[in-house]
């Protein structure tokens, strides 16, 4: 493990957050959902549906896999970027932590691209993706932890309920 980042923990809306890149908890469509997906794109407009969709029209041609994470703007939101993240679903059968994992690594490394410094994460696939948030806490603190962190000078967690928010909490190295 490399340095500790500097892990920031609130509660509220992502948002509001004024940071470089929002991470959004997308799915592979890229075409906009519920939850914080349906926030992030009221919030910040059409704009962000509209460069959705020249992603799916160019490179995205099929959506984004499970794990990975592209960028666009922000449109109204009061950040630089969003970055679309999808998260796995939770499934009882199969061990996905890895692609949890993924997801913050990969949003991490397309901020990092972008030359953002500060950073803004839900929890990503505790909610329609039903995985259980004391889980999803531990894996996202450990790949925020893994990964090299060094160019960023906020890595925020914002957690939408005290339930969320102590289980990130409890995570906490
Ligand atoms: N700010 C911060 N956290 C929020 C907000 C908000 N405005 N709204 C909800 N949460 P979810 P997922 C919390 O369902 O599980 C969408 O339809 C929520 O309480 O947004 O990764 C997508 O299009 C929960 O703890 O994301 C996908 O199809 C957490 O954010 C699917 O849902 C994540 O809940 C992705 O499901």
């Amino acid at each position: 493990m490399g340095v500790m980042a500097d892990i920031e923990l609130v509660r509220g809306d992502i948002t509001e957050q004024e940071v470089d890149v929002v991470v959004n908890a997308a799915n592979s469509s890229l075409l906009g959902g519920g939850g914080v997906d349906g926030a992030i794109h009221r919030k910040g407009g059409p704009e962000i549906l509209a460069e959705c969709r020249k992603l799916r029209a160019g490179h995205h041609g099929k959506g984004l896999k499970t794990g990975q994470a592209v960028a666009t703007t922000a449109g109204r939101l009061p950040a630089r970027w969003v970055v679309h993240a999808v998260g796995p679903v939770w499934s009882q059968a199969e061990d996905r932590s890895s692609l949890l994992a993924d997801c913050h690594r990969n949003s991490l490394a397309v901020a990092a691209e972008l030359g953002a410094a500060t950073i803004a994460f839900p929890a990503i696939s505790t909610g329609v993706y039903r995985w259980p948030v004391e889980d999803a806490a531990r894996i996202a603190i450990a790949a925020v932890n893994d990964s090299d962190t060094s160019r960023f000078s906020i890595i925020r967690f914002v957690l939408f309920d005290q339930r969320a928010y102590d289980a990130f909490h409890n995570a906490l190295p």
